[in-house]
């Protein structure tokens, strides 16, 4: 089919284009790209939204020598096809294939890893005073959207930025969505700038009108400049980014490549920092897409005639298990509280959110805002609940010391996305929560085995007088049973044993307790009887079964679907050598202390040992009859 698309080998190709070309092209980037992603799966719609923003940008600047910054980066799909790798597109997300975000490693033109959100201003403006520093002469530019705009730090750069005055390009590419609909002031500040048409004329009638006015001496001068700018800051749409000294153009049409092309040259030129204000519609081109932008912002396969996913999910995930019993128990409950940032779907918060709108808090990609907001809320008596993917939570570190455990607050963390989240990669997996989580005093950490844990564990959080996080995985929530089933109090701090045994304790915890227990019936077919133990809780750690296992049992192993350095199983460990254990084979199973790919979630684990095959391996290289235990063959 690739015909324009296909003579793209770099970006300067581009520019030997007509504006009809061009056009032509963009049709072309969008037929490839539906038909790639209705595939692979992957963030479309914001895809479909900037395909004239990337054809514009790739004809005005020289990547690489200038620099482009996508924040979150899960709009770099065209970027990528237009930077030498529309052959390999069709690996994207694959293992091994391309990655979904921009990867220095993967090409040149990739300026700066992304990921996580609202990071390309600060990076952008690092990356120009570098350049200035060492007298160089190219251009940098940040693409932000209006939803990564919401996020703490685009702020902080933008005062950082309007202090320094450094020559860079904010590129805002304002579509009103953020995952669902955009929130917040700024937000709705954006969409005055949008809707007002007039205030566009006014502002360059003003300008016009003043530049033609005759200046007669200096008091002429000055009253005229005070003039200006009240009437600047009466009627010139962009005047919240001029107040902090970045120059404003905009807003222009996001799907108008010669206009874009117009004004991005302007920029160019342009000393100091500007933003260009970029309206594009998310889903563009796609009407499925266009309709309902939040269903195909990140998607898996799909049907490009109907947009039904090709693989429906026959069990129900641990995040509806949550989505149910949060709504089931804020209707007893009138303390709860929902907080999100900005991933209501995600989370599974969109049932309460209609339920309980007075009770529930979409804060925009702030989660450190979103964590102290609770810790205020935690303060007067409420019970915060913040639902936060566990990647992103990383952010709040400070916050969940500082604002909540401190004061021994009780919210309730619920961390979904613990563990590998598959063709998302490195800068999505959960990987590294029991690790940042589990050396903070006050709080209670646990994960559960299923579905029905879940809930149980949600229930017994509400009753905890201090700060809970709870993990799951991006799985199905296996075994539920309904919800009349009731919610039970797991007592704090107590594992449970699945199965007995001697010769080895497996002791997992959430997601790999499943994985424990099918590698325990593997082993004991081959006459190797395990105990296996359901941990529970991370924190507090069942300090009196896992002294008794100690006793009885000769060789441990802690299996944990997070980084081991510093997580549950070194928690184990630490715990019985202080309490002077001595002797025994202790094997931590869990991940190593390397940046995890992309790929299938199950080929992930059992690239890293943690499927059944993986635990019975380091089972058997534990050597056991070397140590006194008697193995059937
Ligand atoms: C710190 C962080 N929190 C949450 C996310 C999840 N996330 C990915 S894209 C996105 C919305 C971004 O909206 P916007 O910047 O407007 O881009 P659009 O997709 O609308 O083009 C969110 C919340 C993230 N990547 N990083």
């Amino acid at each position: 089919m690739s015909n324009l698309l296909d003579s793209i080998k770099q970006p300067s190709d581009l520019k030997q284009l007509s504006d009809e070309q061009l056009k032509n092209l963009a049709i072309e980037i969008r037929e490839f790209l539906l038909k790639t992603v209705a595939h692979t799966g992957g963030h479309l719609a914001s895809n479909l939204g900037v395909v004239e923003l990337t054809l514009a940008l790739h004809s005005v600047f020289n990547s690489p020598k200038d620099q482009i910054i996508w924040d979150v980066g899960h709009q770099s799909y065209i970027h990528k096809m237009l930077t030498g790798r529309f052959s390999r597109f069709e690996t994207l997300r694959q293992y091994r294939g391309l990655s979904g975000f921009p990867k220095p490693e993967e090409s040149e033109h990739d300026a700066f890893a992304t990921g996580h959100s609202s990071t390309s201003i600060s990076a952008a403006l690092g990356l120009a005073k570098a350049r200035d520093l060492m007298d160089e002469n190219n251009k940098v530019v940040a693409v932000i959207g209006d939803g990564s705009l919401t996020g703490g730090m685009s702020f902080e750069a933008l005062n950082h930025l309007g202090h320094l005055q450094t020559d860079l390009i904010i590129v805002l590419n304002d579509n009103e969505m953020s995952i669902s609909k955009n929130v917040g002031a700024l937000s709705r500040y954006l969409t005055r700038l949008r809707l007002n048409p007039r205030l566009r004329r006014l502002k360059a009638d003003v300008q016009d009108m003043l530049q033609r006015i005759p200046r007669l001496g200096q008091v002429t001068v000055r009253t005229l400049e005070k003039l200006e700018d009240s009437i600047r800051f009466l009627v010139i749409p962009g005047m919240l980014f001029e107040e902090l000294g970045i120059n404003y153009l905009g807003p222009i049409d996001g799907h108008n490549i010669p206009d874009l092309m117009l004004h991005l040259k302007q920029a160019s030129v342009h000393k100091g920092p500007i933003l260009v204000h970029v309206l594009t519609t998310k889903g563009k081109g796609y009407e499925l897409a266009e309709e309902n932008p939040q269903k195909f912002h990140g998607t898996g396969p799909f049907e490009l005639k109907n947009g039904k996913k090709m693989y429906g999910s026959l069990s129900t995930s641990y995040t509806e298990i949550f989505s149910k019993v949060i709504v089931e128990m804020a209707r007893q409950d009138p303390k709860i509280i929902a907080i999100t940032a900005a991933m209501t779907d995600g989370t599974g918060l969109v049932s309460f959110a209609k339920e309980f709108p007075e009770r529930f808090f979409d804060v925009g990609i702030a989660e450190e805002h979103a964590v102290t907001l609770a810790a205020g809320l935690a303060k007067k008596g409420f019970h915060p609940v913040v639902a936060i993917y566990s990647t992103f939570l990383q952010r709040a570190y400070d916050q969940i010391i500082h604002d909540v455990c401190l004061q021994k607050l009780p919210v309730i963390f619920m961390l979904d996305r613990a563990g590998l989240v598959g063709p998302d990669g490195p800068t999505h997996h959960g990987i590294f929560d029991l690790s940042y989580l589990r050396h903070i005093p006050n709080l209670t950490i646990m994960a559960p085995k299923d579905g029905n844990e879940l809930r149980d564990m949600f229930f017994t959080a509400r009753q905890i007088n201090g700060p809970v996080a709870i993990r799951y995985p991006k799985r199905d929530g296996l075994e539920l049973t309904t919800e009349a089933a009731g919610l039970k109090k797991i007592p704090i701090g107590r594992s449970e044993i699945l199965q007995p045994g001697q010769a080895v304790a497996l002791i997992a915890v959430g997601s790999m307790v499943e994985t424990a227990v099918r590698a325990g019936r593997c082993l004991l077919k081959q006459g190797i009887n395990c105990t296996v133990l359901n941990a529970r809780f991370v924190k507090p750690l069942d300090e009196d079964l896992l002294l008794q296992l100690a006793d009885s049992h000769q060789n441990i192993i802690t299996i944990e679907e997070n980084v081991r350095a510093g997580g549950f199983g070194s928690s184990v460990l630490e715990f019985l050598t202080n309490r002077g254990v001595k002797g025994k084979n202790i094997k931590i199973l869990g991940l190593s202390d390397e940046f995890i790919s992309h790929g299938p979630t199950e080929l992930l684990l059992h690239k890293c040992g943690l499927d059944v095959e993986g635990v019975c391996r380091a089972v058997r290289e534990l050597n056991l009859s070397t140590v006194g235990i008697q193995v059937r063959r």
